[in-house]
């Protein structure tokens, strides 16, 4: 293993795998990857033999283990600060990590009536109770965010953030479910998905072999 190892479930359904192989994509640094195919009789095994708390995504660096999808992402800010993962200006590093954590521990509604499923089209599915609710909430968030900090760039914080990593997998499901967007959301969901490592992931995602029955006969 070398001294980056990032393991991850499929890419095609993981939305927390996606996020900390965004952040750690966007630091240019060397890693390995090991995709472990969700839902299998042997996942739970497959994945006990990394994480401690038998769910991916999990970093390992050298003999250091990090689990959880934010926290993975708050290591790498540290160990790649070069790479700007959050926004240098206090305030608005304030308002990302603000949204980040929201996005993380937040709209259950979206995530479980939407599921990620990069690949498929299921348009008008998924439009459980509180699922619009949620998608209101992410889109005035996007829309605040452009408007107070996006500046010149076309992302939440300008330039491509730990924030965006956090959203990029719902900008996906919005795509998968076809959900109407505003004009500032279209843009900035456009912008996410035409990022090259996120237009990457897509493809990988794509290109995988294993299908989970449960997420593409919603
Ligand atoms: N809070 C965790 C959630 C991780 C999580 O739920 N991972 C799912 C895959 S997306 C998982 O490991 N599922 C495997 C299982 O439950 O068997 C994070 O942010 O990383």
């Amino acid at each position: 293993m070398s001294a980056l190892t990032l393991i991850l479930g499929n890419k095609n359904y993981s939305s927390w795998s996606m996020r900390p192989w965004l952040a750690l994509a966007q630091t240019g640094a060397a890693y390995e990857e090991i995709v472990i195919p969700l839902d299998r009789p042997e996942t739970a095994a497959s994945i006990a033999a990394y994480s401690p708390s038998g769910k991916v995504p999990v970093l390992r660096d050298g003999e250091l283990t990090v689990w959880d999808s934010l926290a993975i992402i708050e290591y790498l800010a540290e160990r790649f600060p070069e790479a700007g993962l959050w926004p240098a200006a206090a305030d608005a590093r304030a308002i990302a990590r603000s949204v980040s954590a929201e996005m993380h521990a937040g709209f259950q509604a979206l995530r479980t009536h939407m599921p990620m499923n990069i690949r498929a089209a299921l348009p008008g599915r998924g439009r459980a109770e509180g699922v619009e609710a949620d998608i209101a909430r992410v889109t005035a968030i996007w829309r605040d965010c452009r408007s107070r900090f996006g500046g010149d760039g076309a992302f939440l914080f300008g330039a491509f953030s730990a924030a965006d990593a956090m959203f990029a997998p719902v900008v996906t499901r919005f795509q998968t479910f076809a959900v109407d967007l505003d004009p500032v959301s279209r843009a900035y969901a456009d912008a996410v998905l035409n990022w090259p490592i996120v237009a990457a992931w897509c493809k990988a995602a794509a290109d995988e072999p294993w299908s989970q029955a449960r997420y593409d006969d919603l």
